[in-house]
């Protein structure tokens, strides 16, 4: 244990705790740039390179980065003298000269931390000139890299080499050119990156943004021969609140569908619908895999693998590509959204696909990625036209002019807005699994589930296992967050180790609420913590709760389909992948 005094307040802190953690600790927000840690993810850059937290201790000669520097003793740390924000000043103003000034119409303006840092230290003049160095930048279908905005903090290269293991970025060239790219600075879209968009929740400046589609979005819906539907993912009510100043975990359900009928979609309908349609395939073909597998059918392997996440999708088809017939051959929710709607719904209102525009809202920029992916298209009219994030969402809302926060709730329309607190739990990690026990119980024992919540697989710990007693067998049961994680678990299968029969994998910490395309943490976990309890209260509100029970899926099933895993639902719900 050790004492010491920051700003005239003692503090005492473990051995091994940095300046800037204890004063963290007493309520002291000390600036920095490139530092960024979140605990529960296993996620720390420290890399000391922006030299923006220097503070001063006495008795020493040479102000020090409190991100680098240990606690000791007695030590007596002041964080805010005129010598230590001119040191600061000085720093961000170098950063400043050789940075684009481009404020006014950058996709980060606003939510830039350089650019809060150059306001907060009153910096109104840079007096450092000279030429301003320029980097090769690319747009992939979900990310846009502009590396002249890149201040090399490192963030993006920690979280994707430490967290998620994909190792698609890294500095490269020294000095002046060195920049953070893929190897040989090609494309991100011919490198194994996997559109997680982890670099872009995390980026401070405006280097890594989001591929914005509100522009296309807008155009469908001025367009008069266009029907255009719009579906909302999970994750997305439990954030939007957010980017028009709410409490993290506020729920806005009401008012997201209010404010989507207010810009014009004619439809507004919910992911988590075919979430519980999802539910209703994967869980099928779980308990048919497993049904086989019992009765000694050596063709067939477990554990099965969720694979409603685009970005694991990607990262196994990259990485473990021996292994591709492992994860559930259903499509995502999203995907199927799209599949039943150009063909279900279309035919309700007597119009070809091609007349339908189907919009996704996610958490996500992997979402962007996926539904332009070549098999969920026919005769190229995509089954999801254009993908947007939560962010973009708050946009298009902004631009119309909408005063969010005093928007009445409605409801979603039917037959593709009526979901069951199953398809809600799908936006936290833990949750498609949930659901799907939910479901696999009841269909596999005949008897009714009494206690719909597993305790045993919610949390934030990166790698959990459960075992669920369905009636006398025991199912062992993974989760994973964030792809580091879904490494380890996939790692294990490929060694024959595992233990499990069925393995959820999400690719972003927390799952979808932590997606890369929601509002800007800042590296705040509570953020996700709270926006994961507004899952789970969302789920405990609905009256119905597995997805089986859904009287619009049975519908579909009865009017359409006819029954899970019937040709119809593989010919339009299914998928493979690719090696
Ligand atoms: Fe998710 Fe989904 S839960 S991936 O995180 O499965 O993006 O929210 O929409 O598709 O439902 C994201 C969130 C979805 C899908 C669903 C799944
Ligand atoms: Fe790495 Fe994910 Fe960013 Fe791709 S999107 S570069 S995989 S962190």
């Amino acid at each position: 244990i050790i004492k010491l005094i920051i700003d005239d307040k003692p503090v005492v802190v473990e051995q091994g705790t940095t300046i800037l953690e204890a004063a963290k600790s007493i309520g002291i927000k000390i600036p920095s740039l490139c530092y960024m840690k979140m605990d529960d993810l296993n996620f720390e850059n420290k890399p000391g390179g922006c030299r923006v937290c220097v503070i001063e201790v006495e008795g020493r000669r040479n102000l020090a980065p409190a991100c680098k520097t240990e606690c000791t003793e007695g030590m007596v740390v002041k964080t805010h003298t005129v010598r230590v924000i001119n040191a600061r000043r000085t720093v961000v103003e170098l950063i400043l000269s050789d940075h684009p000034a481009e404020c006014l119409t950058c996709a980060k303006s606003g939510e830039c931390e350089l650019q809060e840092l150059a306001q907060n230290l009153g910096i109104r003049e840079i007096h450092y000139t000279g030429e301003q160095s320029h980097y090769k930048g690319d747009q992939s279908p979900a990310i846009i890299r502009e590396m002249d905005k890149c201040i090399m903090c490192r963030r993006c290269e920690t979280i994707c080499n430490e967290v998620q293991t994909v190792g698609v970025l890294s500095a490269v060239n020294r000095g002046f050119e060195s920049v953070v790219a893929p190897a040989f600075e090609m494309d991100l879209d011919h490198s194994v990156c996997t559109y997680c968009g982890q670099c872009v929740a995390v980026c401070p400046t405006g280097a890594l943004t989001e591929r914005d589609y509100t522009w296309k979005v807008i155009e469908a819906l001025v367009d008069p021969q266009k029907t255009v539907v719009v579906q909302t993912a999970p994750a997305v009510r439990a954030a939007l609140g957010e980017a028009f100043g709410m409490e993290p975990g506020t729920l806005v359900t009401g008012k997201m569908v209010s404010a989507l009928k207010k810009l014009g979609f004619d439809y507004v309908f919910d992911t988590d619908f075919a979430a519980d349609l999802t539910i209703m395939e994967e869980g099928t073909e779980f308990l048919d895999r497993l049904t086989r597998y019992l009765d000694g059918d050596k063709s067939v392997k477990l554990p099965i693998l969720t694979s409603c996440c685009p970005a694991w999708v990607k990262f196994f088809e990259h990485q473990f590509p021996e292994m591709i017939d492992i994860p559930s051959t259903a499509k995502s929710p999203q995907q199927m959204f799209g599949a039943i709607a150009k063909s279900y719904f279309a035919k309700k209102l007597n119009k070809k696909r091609e007349d339908l525009v189907v919009v996704s809202v996610m958490p996500c920029l992997a979402k962007k990625y996926e539904c332009t992916r070549e098999e969920f298209a026919i005769n190229g009219d995509a089954d999801v036209n254009v993908s947007i994030t939560t962010r973009e969402l708050a946009r298009l809302i902004r631009n119309a002019n909408i005063d969010f926060a005093s928007l009445d709730d409605e409801d979603f329309d039917q037959p593709l807005g009526e979901s069951t607190g199953a398809g809600v739990i799908f936006g936290t990690t833990g949750g498609v699994i949930e659901a799907a026990v939910r479901t696999a119980y009841e269909l596999h024992t005949g008897k009714h589930l009494e206690k719909v919540e597993f305790e045993e697989l919610r949390g934030m710990e990166g790698l959990r296992k459960a075992t669920v007693d369905f009636d006398g067998m025991k199912l062992n049961i993974g989760i994973a967050h964030g792809l580091g994680n879904a490494r380890k678990l996939l790692e294990d299968v490929r060694a024959g180790k595992s233990e499990f029969h069925a393995i959820e994998i999400m690719a972003c910490p927390g799952g979808c609420i932590g997606g890369g395309g929601q509002p800007y943490h800042h590296g705040n976990v509570d953020i996700l913590k709270k926006r994961q309890k507004a899952i789970y209260r969302e789920d405990a509100g609905k009256a119905i709760r597995k997805s089986h029970e859904n009287p619009f899926i049975q519908e579909l099933y009865s009017e359409f389909l006819g029954r899970p895993l019937s040709d119809l639902s593989h010919e339009l719900l299914h998928t493979h992948y690719f090696n």
